[in-house]
C-alpha cells in the first residue's frame, strides 16, 4: 500500500485554512455531531453558532463571495448543477471540500473556531429535525413530508454499502472526462444512489434541484454523506490510489474563510477529516476515536468484470409491466461455489417517473410475479421516486449473489438463472401504476482487487 504525502507544501495549507484554527491536531479537531444530540447538550454553541452564520452570510454584500447566493451558486441553481459533481467517483470528494470551506466560513464570521456543521442523522431518524422548521433554517420550498421511508434510506440499507471494501461499488465510478461539457456519468456508488438522492428528492422543493444548498437541510444531510465515507475509510477500506482521481483539482469556484478563490485536490481533501472537523460518533455505534491515517491510505483498487450479460434494452418498467431475462446457470455457477465475485443486476439509465413512486423488486426464480420481500427469490429492490426533469437518469444494482447462494443450495436454482423486476407501488404515493423507461437490464459478475495490506475494521 503506498501511502501518499498530504499537503506537500504550506500553501496548500494555507489554502485549507488549517493554519488559522486552532484545532489542527487531529486530537482536538471541532467534532461534527447529530442534530438530535445537540439538542440535549450544545456546550460548543453550534445551533447558535450556525443560525448566527448564516443570517450573516445572507447579508454580506453581492460582491462578497460569502454571500449566502454565492455559496449555493456555487453548487447549482435552480434549473441546473454547476459546479458539484454527482454520478461518479468525484461526488463525495467534491461535497467534502465545498462543506468544509463553508464550514470555514461560518467558523470566521461568527468568530466560533469550534464551530462544525452538525448531521441529519437519517439513517436512524427519517423525520425531518425539528430545527429546519425554524427560522433561518426553514425552507418554504420543501415538499411537506412525514417521514423517510427507511425501506429507502434505512441502516439497513446503509450497511451493505459501508462494509463493502470496494471504493467503485461503495463511492462511484470513474469519471472518464477532461472538461465539463463532455459531462459523463459514470455511475452512482451505493452511497449516493439511492439513499443520497431519495433523501433530496423526498425532502423536495430547492432540494430536489442543483439550488439545494439554499435549503439549510442540505448541509446537515452532506454532513451525514461526508460521515459515511468517514467511517468507510475508518474501516479500514482504501481510496484508490489513481493519480486521475487524487490529482483532480477543484479549480476556480471554491471560497475560503477570506473570500479568496482557492483549488484543492482531492488527494488533499482527503485529510480534511482529522485535520479540521471530526465525527462524534461511528455510524456503527462504536468509539470515534479514529486513526487518521484510515482517512488517508489509498491502494490499487480495482473492480473487473468478467461477465455481463444484457437482459433487456430499451425496456419500461412499471407496475403494471416487469422486466425479466435470463441466462444460463453455468454463467454464475463458479461465482456461487468459490470463486470470487458478486453477481449484480443492475437497471442502468432508469427516468425518474412522472406520475408517482414505485419499488421495482428484484428476484431471482420466482414463481409468481411479485412474491414480496419475504420470499426466498427475493434479492433487493430499485427505488422509483418523483423527480424533476433535469434530474438524471439513474443507474442502481442489487447484489442477487446471496440470493442464488441460498436457491442453489436448496437445490431450487435449474439450468437457467430468471432475473425478474416487478413493479409495486409505494403506499400513499398516489397514482397505482405508474411506468418508466429503463435503458438497460444486466447480469454482471464484479470482483474487487484491492492491492495492499488493508488493516480490517
Ligand atoms: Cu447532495
Amino acid at each position: 500500500m503506498r501511502r501518499r504525502t498530504l499537503l506537500k507544501t504550506a500553501g496548500s495549507a494555507v489554502a485549507l485554512g488549517t493554519l488559522s484554527t486552532s484545532a489542527s491536531a487531529a486530537t482536538d479537531c471541532p467534532e461534527r455531531r447529530s442534530l438530535r444530540s445537540l439538542r440535549r447538550k450544545d456546550p460548543a454553541d453550534i445551533i447558535q453558532t450556525w443560525r448566527e452564520g448564516i443570517r450573516t452570510l445572507k447579508s454580506l454584500p453581492d460582491d462578497d463571495p460569502r454571500n449566502w447566493d454565492h455559496q449555493v451558486r456555487i453548487h447549482g441553481t435552480a434549473r441546473r448543477f454547476i459546479n458539484c459533481e454527482h454520478g461518479n467517483w468525484l461526488f463525495l470528494a467534491w461535497h467534502r471540500a465545498y462543506l468544509h470551506y463553508h464550514e470555514e466560513i461560518i467558523r470566521e464570521v461568527t468568530g466560533n473556531e469550534s464551530f462544525a456543521l452538525p448531521y441529519w442523522n437519517w439513517l436512524d431518524n427519517g423525520r425531518l429535525p425539528a430545527l429546519f422548521k425554524r427560522d433561518p433554517f426553514t425552507n418554504p420550498s420543501r415538499t411537506p413530508i412525514n417521514s423517510l421511508d427507511d425501506s429507502i434510506s434505512g441502516r439497513e440499507q446503509v450497511e451493505p454499502a459501508l462494509s463493502d471494501p470496494n471504493f467503485y461499488r461503495a463511492i462511484g465510478g470513474w469519471a472518464g472526462r477532461q472538461d465539463r461539457e463532455g459531462y459523463v456519468r459514470s455511475g452512482s456508488g451505493a452511497f449516493e444512489s439511492p439513499g443520497h438522492d431519495y433523501v433530496h428528492i423526498r425532502v423536495g422543493g430547492d432540494m430536489a434541484t442543483g439550488k439545494s444548498p439554499n435549503d439549510p437541510s442540505f448541509w446537515a444531510h452532506h454532513s451525514m454523506m461526508d460521515r459515511l465515507w468517514w467511517e468507510w475509510n475508518a474501516r479500514g477500506h482504501p481510496n484508490p490510489d489513481d493519480d486521475r482521481w487524487l490529482d483532480w483539482t477543484f479549480a476556480d469556484h471554491l471560497v475560503n474563510r477570506h473570500g479568496e478563490t482557492v483549488d484543492i485536490t482531492v488527494e488533499e481533501a482527503l485529510a480534511l477529516p482529522e485535520q479540521s472537523y471530526t465525527y462524534g460518533t461511528r455510524v456503527s455505534g462504536g468509539a470515534a476515536d479514529v486513526d487518521p491515517d484510515t482517512q488517508t491510505n489509498t491502494a490499487t483498487v480495482e473492480l473487473d468484470k468478467p461477465v455481463r450479460r444484457v437482459l433487456c434494452e430499451n425496456c419500461s418498467l412499471g407496475v403494471d409491466d416487469g422486466l425479466s431475462g435470463s441466462v444460463d446457470r453455468s454463467v454464475v455457477d463458479p461465482y456461487l461455489t468459490g470463486q470470487d465475485g458478486r453477481v449484480l443486476v443492475t437497471a442502468r439509465d432508469i427516468a425518474m417517473p412522472k406520475t408517482g413512486w414505485f419499488h421495482g423488486r428484484v428476484y431471482v426464480n420466482p414463481k409468481s410475479q411479485n412474491p414480496g420481500k419475504g420470499s426466498q427469490h427475493y434479492a433487493g429492490t430499485y427505488h422509483l421516486w418523483i423527480a424533476p426533469p433535469e434530474h438524471p437518469p439513474q443507474n442502481q444494482y442489487v447484489d442477487v449473489t446471496p440470493t442464488l447462494k441460498r436457491l442453489a443450495d436448496a437445490g431450487k436454482l435449474g439450468d437457467t438463472v430468471d432475473v425478474v423486476v416487478a413493479g409495486e407501488p409505494l403506499r400513499g404515493a398516489g397514482n397505482t401504476s405508474p411506468s418508466t423507461p429503463v435503458g438497460e437490464l444486466s447480469l454482471s459478475v464484479t470482483q474487487s482487487r484491492i492491492d495492499g495490506d488493508i488493516e480490517e475494521f
